[in-house]
């Protein structure tokens, strides 16, 4: 047996292919810097159609097609930047979606045999202007660079080999211009699917193998800039800013619009306004070197650790941000600048303030955006180990020596191509890798590289290497006790600021109970706020399933819909979370009290006062507004509040519910929201609502098959509704039960698991049994015991029907029995009609809203269809309950609650809601169900976090709750 001490495969025929296995980052790139487009130095973009070759081993075919005059004729094609695997319609195999599993066996830095390769090869001629001469060497040199290729690459241009590397989302350059002709240049990438970078890149997404980003030939003329670095900080005191660009090649800097015009390497300070978040001001400028102009985008700002606080000039900011990974639904982790404009207007639309990179480096125009619009980044390296905890993180490659090389160079290429940003305020050393001396090697790096930021990363729970304490999914009791400083930890950690980088689960129908994070994070200045998991759900777009997902590609090992787990649906349209959220997060606080007519404006921005908003009231009645008009709100400073006074509420108007709704709107078009987008809202109650009375005009009559109360019939044995008025309804009944969540199915950390303990308990197959039918003087009443079979606990459930001329009351009572140890999913009632289209509610809308999701509701009149009323969580569950609905009208019927009750109405059962997998699974029946219910549990974050809290739960206990029905019109 021999005995190796390196990652060489040992097999002489795949020794060509030793550096797949090896756990050096590469050969032959240039040292890595700031990334940028040049103003004047021509550039030549390598995208488009390649052609391709994909090999089921990363040596099936040897190196030829790399030389000059090879004739790639027979191969594929496919779009560069691109992942082949969502190209070619399957024959290029498919994504592989495993959370922290590896889907390879896990022998550090061995790969498998079978590791899809793809050779790609394409040609390109020089432009004419690249050589002054027209000749074959042009001036100067130039760069090969790759943005992203997932996950090794090696690379020949012009028959020559170049080089090879590793490090999925960061950029590779290599010095080519001694190589490049005028015409005819052929370039060579070959790509292996796996390597040893890839037990680095164990993050919770899809394995995509691919040139996923772009690939650019860029001119360095004679005395072209190399390297910069732009230190641009901000005295907030003297409201001066101090710029110095330090170049490896010396030049000018200019900034016309400050008159400066200083050497490289020469501090100026001037007064400048600075660069926040929430005003992201930023001075155009130049670095000017001998032989090229280089556009800066400067923006001056100061991060600090103070006062045991992360404050950006002077002041203690407040994150109120997301984890992003890159997707798309069809180009995967390849996007397109307006995508990541999409992502960037969304975030600021929604009141979001900041960004982590989950977890990666995204592509560079990313970065461009968040310093151009405003968003705090915290930039993440490319560095997941995550599924090393199976082996209780036994062999961790950051905690080995031999792979510190492949950590610093992530380290550098990170920090070096990102670091003139002034957006990004954090390094983050990446996510789930355990601990050990590469991290602290990596923070340590850059540290001595760059100490005018923070260094962040989540497994330090000691803080030795980090300047902020960091957790994820820390549940709303320990959050507080940290915001109280009574958490304990090393002496360090407690002198240092809290974030949660994860918290908020967005995976299906949730995150729940964020309001109440909010709550504590404002009450504790330590608590700097957090980054809700995640942006996007990573469905890909499919033929027959809609959006797949873990699972759906034949994959051996994989975590199902766990990678459908985003405040955006995966067409990026937002889904009822981010609306949660931005309530939740925003910066204008509005309360008061309406009967009094006050109302209370706090400024929640950490630098803007508030100018840039206008505000508005309305005076609503019945959800219709009766008067409108603007509100005069002084410019408050930020944390300054001020009460002010509403106008007398409107004279003669009409009786009814009556409340002020009071908004904030942008007061002029921005460069991410036009004038009258609404920034903040809230509405105070001034008159209370008339509940509904129904008082009996009879009592019900039998004949033969049929009872009789006043517009309704029921059957005779069982008591069941079966019309009101000339509708038709399939028997209401006592409904418990809801298609289970995402949260629901979650057991985090060894918590309850609801779905579990409730289909234990068979609350999705409870039995309705009738105890009486019993016609009274001016009622009929329905007796029933609804219970699951095998179990001795039941809910005692009467319905009690009175009526006058037109309208029905169905009174419902509910007592339970026996020994009721968990929550209720849901109670309320749930009844068929045969036709139903539009519906038009007076409550909370316009989305969804659960007990612990719905501060975004807002109570108006709205209209909508019952398939609008679905949302398309990619894993259907539980959804499109309107909460606090008063009225709502659909089917020809009006049903008013007492109380306010939840409202939902689909085309399909909760059974078939509960059993299907994607949406496609769902199909129209002739029937539209209705529910309407008293009470739901809350919603939780327990798919990753902390289930709902008490005060969400849903009790079983004696119970009271009314409906009136009646036909419209
Ligand atoms: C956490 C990961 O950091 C993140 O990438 C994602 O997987 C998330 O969970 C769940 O969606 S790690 C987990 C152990 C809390």
């Amino acid at each position: 047996m021999s005995f190796r001490t390196t990652g060489s495969t040992g097999s002489t025929t795949a020794s060509s292919v030793g550096y797949v296995e090896d756990v050096s980052p590469g050969r032959g790139a240039l040292p890595p810097r700031a990334w940028y487009a040049s103003s004047d130095a021509r550039s030549l973009s390598l995208n488009g159609d390649w052609s391709f070759r994909l090999s089921p081993t990363a040596d099936a075919e040897d190196d030829s097609f790399a030389a000059e005059g090879y004739d790639a004729g027979g191969w594929a094609r496919v779009a560069v930047p691109g992942h082949w695997v969502l190209q070619g319609d399957g024959a290029f195999g498919a994504p592989i979606y495993t959370n922290h599993l590896y889907p390879f066996p896990v022998d550090p830095p061995r790969v498998p045999s079978e590791n899809p390769t793809g050779d790609h090869l394409r040609y390109f001629d020089l432009p004419g202007d690249w050589s002054s001469d027209g000749g074959a060497v042009i001036d100067g040199g130039a760069v090969l660079r790759f943005d992203g290729v997932e996950s090794c690459a090696r690379v020949w241009l012009n028959g020559t080999d170049i080089g090879e590397f590793k490090g999925s989302r960061l950029p590779h350059e290599f010095a080519v211009g001694h190589l490049l002709k005028p015409a005819g240049n052929v370039l060579a990438v070959r790509v292996h699917q796996w390597s040893a970078g890839s037990y680095l890149e164990d993050q919770d997404q899809w394995w995509m193998p691919g040139i996923f980003r772009d690939v650019t030939l860029l001119h360095r003329p004679a005395g072209s800039a190399l390297d910069f670095f732009v230190h641009a900080s901000y005295d907030h005191v003297g409201g001066i800013g101090t710029l110095r660009v330090d170049s490896d090649v010396d030049g000018r800097v200019l900034v016309p619009a400050l008159d400066i015009d200083v050497a490289t390497g020469e501090a100026v300070t001037v007064p400048v306004e600075p660069w926040t978040a929430e005003t992201p001001k930023l001075y155009d400028g130049e670095l000017v070197t001998e032989g090229e102009r280089v556009p800066l985008r400067i923006g001056f700002r100061t991060v600090a650790l103070e006062d045991g606080l992360l404050k950006v000039n002077g002041k203690a900011i407040l994150f109120k941000g997301v984890n992003r990974h890159e997707w798309h639904p069809v180009k995967g982790r390849s996007l397109d600048l307006e995508t990541m404009r999409e992502d960037v207007l969304l975030m600021k639309r929604h009141n979001l303030n900041a960004v982590r990179t989950s977890h990666y480096p995204p592509h560079p125009a990313f970065l461009d955006l968040c310093d151009e619009y405003g968003l705090w980044v915290i930039d993440e390296c490319d560095l997941e180990t995550h599924g090393f905890t199976e082996q209780n993180w036994r062999d961790n490659p950051v905690d080995d020596d031999r792979w510190t090389p492949a950590l610093l160079d992530r380290a550098a290429r990170m920090v070096e191509r990102d670091k003139n940003h002034p957006s990004v305020v954090i390094w983050s050393l990446g996510n789930e890798a355990g601990t050990g001396r590469g991290l602290t090697a990596m923070a340590e790096w850059i540290h001595g590289r760059d100490d005018s930021r923070l260094v962040h990363y989540e497994g330090d729970w000691d803080c030795r290497d980090t300047d902020v304490y960091s957790r994820m999914y820390a549940d709303h009791a320990e959050t507080e006790r940290i915001g109280k400083r009574l958490d304990g930890g090393t002496h360090k950690r407690r002198q240092l600021p809290y974030i949660l980088c994860e918290y908020g689960h967005a995976m299906g129908n949730g995150p729940g109970g964020i309001a109440d994070y909010q709550r504590i994070f404002e009450a504790h200045e330590r608590i700097q706020g957090g980054f809700i998991w995640e942006w996007i759900d990573h469905g890909v777009t499919h033929p027959e399933l809609g959006y797949a997902y873990g699972g759906d590609f034949g994959e051996e090992l994989h975590d199902s819909n766990f990678v459908c787990d985003g405040l955006v649906f995966p067409d990026r349209t937002p889904s009822p979370g981010l609306i949660e959220f931005k309530k939740v997060i925003e910066p204008v606080r509005i309360d008061g009290d309406g009967s009094a007519g006050t109302v209370r404006v706090r400024n929640a921005f950490d630098f803007t006062d508030l100018s840039s908003l206008a505000f508005e009231w309305a005076y609503q009645v019945d959800g219709k507004t009766i008067e409108a008009g603007a509100l005069s709100v002084p410019a408050l400073l930020p944390g300054e509040s001020a009460e002010v006074k509403l106008p007398q509420p409107p004279a003669g108007g009409p009786a009814g519910e009556a409340l002020w709704t009071v908004r904030a709107l942008l007061a002029e078009d921005t460069a991410w929201g036009r004038k009258d987008h609404q920034v903040a809202w809230a509405q105070l109650p001034v008159v209370e609502r008339l509940l509904p009375t129904v008082t009996p005009g009879g009592g019900p009559t039998a004949s033969e098959r049929l009872i009789y109360l006043g517009p309704a019939s029921f059957d005779v044995r069982t008591g069941a509704l079966k019309t009101i008025g000339g509708i038709d309804v399939t028997g209401p009944r006592l409904d418990v039960w809801r298609a289970t969540t995402d949260n629901d199915e979650g057991a985090w950390n060894g918590n309850t698991c609801y779905s579990r303990l409730w289909r234990e308990l068979g609350l999705h197959r409870v039995q309705h049994r009738l105890d009486g039918v019993e016609l009274g003087a001016d009622a009929l009443t329905v007796r029933t015991r609804v219970a699951p079979a095998a179990r001795e606990v039941g809910l005692r459930t009467t319905y009690r029907w009175t009526a006058d001329d037109s309208r029905l009351k169905l009174t419902v009572t509910v007592d339970p029995e026996g020994d009721w140890t968990v929550p209720l999913p849901r109670l309320g009632i749930r009844f068929g009609l045969s036709s139903a289209d539009a519906v038009t509610w007076y409550g909370g809308g316009p989305g969804e809203g659960y007990p612990d999701t719905k501060s975004a509701s807002m109570v108006s009149r709205y209209h909508s269809t019952v398939d609008e009323l679905q949302t398309p969580y990619v894993r259907p569950q539980e959804n499109g309950v309107r909460p606090d609905v008063r009225w709502a009208e659909l089917g020809g019927l009006r049903i008013d609650g007492d109380p306010e009750f939840g409202f939902a109405a689909r085309r399909w059962t909760t059974e078939q809601l509960d059993a299907a997998a994607h949406l496609t699974d769902l199909q129209a029946g002739d029937t539209v169900w209705v529910n309407l219910d008293h009470g739901q549990m809350g919603i939780g974050s327990q798919s990753c976090g902390p289930g709902p809290l008490p005060q969400y739960h849903l009790l079983a206990g004696p119970t009271e709750f009314s409906f009136v029905f009646s036909e419209i019109g």
